[in-house]
């Protein structure tokens, strides 16, 4: 087997020896299989809310494993030595699990009842959604950690996972376009993220009225259902 180069957008490269290539396989296949238990672990929860609520708190599950281009230029970006362990013991978000939901209330309802299991741990929380971040930025995240079982043993493999309501993951997609867009004329971006800053504001307001709405349909629908109940 030959040596093979990983490089990473900025240019930078490093070249994986055949030795350390079981290793790296090794270390994406633990991280791929731990979005599998993550996202199977959500796809349960929506699963069983359907059936004892008829109802679905998830809209939609994406997943996505970071490439090792973009490892090592994380890794580079932060002076950290390219390899696997740093990479491990550094990285947070080389697996990354993005839950949809239609309310707010689901998302938190989704991160409790997710936290309640006893192979979850949660490392970190941090709530873009109590408190927004400057840009209008909106979500959950949490930072949990979860058993792989490999032929090796039991090994602890971290998950970034990112819920979201339908609203905020519009807002979020945009906004990542936005960042991401090269040699935009600085007057021109200072007012799209000006323009942002206020859909973001619609996308809470947005995202209220709705759950009050639900929650309205609920309390009646409640009430039909007993209404119902003392005709039978
Ligand atoms: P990408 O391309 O989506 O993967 P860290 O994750 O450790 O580098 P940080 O910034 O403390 O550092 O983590 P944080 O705030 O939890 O953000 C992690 C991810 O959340 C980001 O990953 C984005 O996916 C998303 N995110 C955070 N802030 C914003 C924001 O202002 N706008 C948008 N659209 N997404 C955001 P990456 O690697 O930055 O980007």
């Amino acid at each position: 087997m030959e040596s093979i180069s990983v490089t990473a957008d900025s240019g930078e490269s490093i070249t994986i020896s055949p030795e350390n290539m079981g290793d790296m396989v090794a270390f994406m296949s633990r991280y791929a299989c731990a979005i599998m238990e993550v996202e199977t672990k959500f796809n349960v929860l929506n699963a069983q809310f359907n059936a004892s609520k008829s109802y679905n708190p998830i809209d939609t599950i994406k997943t996505r494993l970071k490439t090792p281009e973009s490892i090592v230029e994380k890794l580079r970006r932060r002076g950290l030595p390219l390899t696997t362990q740093a990479a491990e013991d550094n990285l947070t978000d080389v697996a990354g699990v993005r839950v949809i939901c239609p309310f707010v209330e689901d998302i938190y309802l989704l991160a409790d009842y997710l936290l309640m299991q006893d192979d979850v741990e949660l490392l970190e929380k941090k709530d873009y959604i109590a408190k927004p971040k400057g840009n209008g930025y909106r979500s959950l995240h949490l930072i949990v950690q979860t058993p792989v079982f490999t032929p090796q043993g039991k090994t602890l493999v971290k998950v970034e996972i990112q819920l979201r309501t339908i609203a905020m993951e519009f807002w979020a997609n945009l906004e990542h376009r936005l960042r991401y867009k090269k040699g935009l004329d600085p007057e021109l971006l200072e007012d799209l993220g000006g323009e942002l800053r206020e859909c973001a504001d619609i996308c809470e307001s947005l995202d209220q009225r709705m759950g009050g709405i639900r929650r309205k349909i609920e309390a009646t629908t409640t009430l039909l259902d007993a209404a119902d109940k003392e005709w039978q």
